[in-house]
């Protein structure tokens, strides 16, 4: 990867969540050392400040159960015309959530400002959770279980941007990763989809640089981008105790740290959101620090040098 010229975006969302805390994420990233850590490894970096979500008037729930949906729709619309506009320049954002619900934003516009460049955006969800419950699927209302269905274009999500997503996300385009946690119904959807799901078994059995080189050849293959989305649970509470949602058995240091090599050695990274960081959860600043860390192994810092390998 050469120089970069990235962008952070600030997206302090908490409602998605079924705590609070996550609004204090981008600020977090910006304590740990994101853009300065960035910097060191040659890449400039321009930092947007915090965004606010867009006025909303009157978007109705569509049902009882979900939680917040006026808040999901207001984000999910400043963050989609963001993200869209991003896409279209020669940058690398960086979405700072905020709860995994500011995907919904940042996938939908990234998608959108590939579908113009006559590119298909390919996703890699890194995710101890699937998030991919509809409005109606849902059981706990929490609505950050949900954004990667509507980024997949499932139906019942038109109240979000106010109409009907014009640029989804082709279903079998996306791998989720590192999971450990899918509701019944999500699974079902997953199947029916074509959504390409590896779970900690998978890993185990496969290891992650089988399983990420044929989604990578994928990406290449079709000429595509690559939109990664971060979640902090795609990691071993052990190493990362700052979320809410923790699930015992996720991915080592060594495993996420070689994902992140590996999508900085393929080239084929566009955009990233770094989620659900939840900072009243942390100790002493450790989750914050490691997810600044894999950000920085995604932007070329390796411990030897050698020449770039490809995928
Ligand atoms: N699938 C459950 C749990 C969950 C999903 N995403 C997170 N948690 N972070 C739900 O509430 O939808
Ligand atoms: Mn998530
Ligand atoms: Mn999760």
């Amino acid at each position: 990867m050469e120089r970069q010229e990235i962008v952070l975006v600030g997206a302090p969302v908490e409602e998605g969540a079924g705590r609070k805390g996550c609004v204090m994420g981008p600020d977090a990233y910006r304590t740990a050392g994101l853009a300065v850590t960035l910097e060191a490894l040659g890449h400039a970096v321009k930092d947007l400040g915090n965004l606010k979500p867009a006025q909303t008037g009157n978007v109705r729930a569509p049902n009882g159960t979900v939680k917040n949906f006026a808040a999901y729709a207001g984000w999910t619309r400043v963050l989609h015309a963001q993200a869209a506009a991003l896409g279209s320049k020669n940058v690398f954002p960086i979405y700072l959530g905020g709860d995994h619900s500011i995907a919904a934003g940042t996938v939908s516009g990234q998608a959108k400002a590939a579908a113009e460049r006559n590119r298909p955006l390919f996703v890699l969800w890194l995710d101890a959770h699937s998030d991919f419950h509809t409005l109606d699927s849902t059981a706990s209302g929490n609505l950050h279980g949900t954004p990667l269905a509507f980024v997949a274009g499932m139906p019942g999500f038109d109240g979000l941007l106010g109409q009907a997503l014009a640029h989804p996300v082709t279903p079998q385009n996306i791998e989720v990763m590192g999971v450990r946690s899918i509701d019944d119904p999500e699974r079902a959807l997953l199947l029916d989809q074509g959504v390409g799901v590896s779970d900690m078994r998978r890993i185990d059995e496969e290891g992650i640089p089988a399983i990420l080189s044929a989604f990578l050849n994928r990406v290449k293959a079709a000429n595509g981008l690559l939109h990664v989305s971060l979640d902090v649970d795609f990691l071993d509470p052990e190493i990362a105790p700052a979320v809410g949602t923790t699930v015992p058995g996720g991915t080592t240091f060594r495993e996420a740290h070689l994902v992140m090599e590996m999508l900085h050695d393929s080239g084929l990274v566009s955009s990233l959101d770094l989620v659900e960081l939840n900072p009243f959860l942390d100790e002493r600043g450790k989750t914050a620090r490691l997810m600044v860390d894999l950000a920085g192994s995604l932007f070329g810092r390796r411990v030897f040098d050698r020449p770039t390998r490809s995928f």
